[in-house]
């Protein structure tokens, strides 16, 4: 017996596990129920008394030292998985940066032409995408066999009576003009629908934004006035503006609003191919019979309108070739626009 127990004390002494696994099957092998330690107490037993003495205390020294062995081994390979664990987990390591979205290029040009416009008076108006006929086509003076009516160039969500979605941001200002009185003077950004193919300069779904001036006196100059401040604000002090004159249902007189191309300094080049213009926006005074489908008197109040396409306003500015880039949200595209924001 005596040499059993010098063997297991060797044994313990020369335990070197590789994992806390390997330590606590050997544990197991020498101090759990079934375990060597408990074999020997069994035989310690019926050993006899004037070897009692000797036997015990070696047997208590297996067991002590086994115990010692074990919890010393079962700390290492705790230290060791705590440091390595402590590696990745280092506190005092600067933290990896988030990845942070952008503001959308329609959103920053957007909200930049809002604070042009809210520097002249304008305040911010809404309303809703899917609309009837008379806030997108009766009240605005379009005639009932007018093609923008025809299935070909708009989404009908029901016909009889018609519900639609709208195809411009005009029946925001309807419905501004129904529960207003003037002084009028808004603008409408928004979304706005059109049955369109779908190309580079075309997309079925874009960003319009209108504004509406209705007040006593307000005249022609006063428009192209605005028109210059704005184009100045947006594209820089040398623009220049000028009006061609064009149709709109709701407009009369209606003119169509050109910038002097920034590229060339109106010399003309491929941009603006040659003409030392670029198309910006329509606008025009608002038809007298706007006004009174409005009931609003034309013989007392005269106002002006505009609209322009803001995915074309964002074109021109960030040299984009390709509307199409603003409704695919490739992250390559859209953070190119981060420092803007
Ligand atoms: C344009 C061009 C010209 C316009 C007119 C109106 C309203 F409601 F007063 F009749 N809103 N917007 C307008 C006028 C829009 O977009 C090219």
């Amino acid at each position: 017996m005596i040499e059993k127990i010098n063997e297991l004390l060797r044994q313990v002494e020369e335990f070197t596990p590789k994992t806390a696994a390997e330590v606590e099957e050997y544990r197991i092998k020498i101090l759990g129920k079934k375990g060597e330690l408990n074999a020997l107490m069994e035989q310690f037993k019926s050993v006899a008394p004037e070897q009692k003495r000797e036997l015990g205390q070696l047997i208590n020294r297996l067991k002590q030292t086994a115990t010692e062995r074990i919890n010393t081994l079962r700390q290492q390979m705790q230290d060791a998985a705590a440091e390595q664990h402590s590696a990745i987990d280092d506190m005092t390591r600067p933290g990896s940066a988030e990845q942070l979205g952008s503001r959308h290029p329609i959103s920053l040009v957007k909200n930049e032409i809002i604070e042009v416009f809210s520097r002249l008076g304008y305040t911010v108006a809404d309303g809703p995408e899917i609309e009837d006929d008379f806030h997108v086509f009766s009240a605005l003076n379009f005639p009932p066999e007018h093609p923008a009516r025809d299935m070909q160039d708009t989404f009908f969500v029901e016909k009889n009576p018609d519900i639609l979605l709208r195809t411009h941001t005009s029946s925001i200002q309807v419905r501004t003009m129904e529960h207003q009185k003037p002084p009028i003077r808004v603008i409408c950004p928004g979304r706005v629908f059109r049955n369109e193919a779908i190309s580079y300069r075309a997309h079925c779904i874009f960003h319009q934004l209108e504004g509406l001036y209705i007040d006593e006196g307000v005249s022609f100059a006063d428009l192209k006035q605005s028109l210059l401040y704005f184009a100045k604000e947006i594209f820089g002090e040398q623009t220049a503006i000028r009006m061609r004159p064009s149709y709109f249902p709701f407009t009369e007189p209606s003119a169509e609003v050109d910038v002097s191309c920034n590229l060339c300094g109106g010399k003309g080049c491929p941009v603006c191919k040659g003409t030392g213009w670029l198309e910006i926006m329509g606008c025009g005074m608002v038809d007298p019979n706007v006004l009174r489908a409005n009931n609003i008197d034309p013989e007392k109040y005269s106002g002006f309108a505009f609209g322009m396409g803001i995915e074309r306003i964002a074109m021109l500015k960030y040299g984009v070739k390709d509307l199409r880039l603003y409704f695919e949200n490739d992250v390559r595209f859209l953070h190119q626009f981060d420092t803007a924001l």
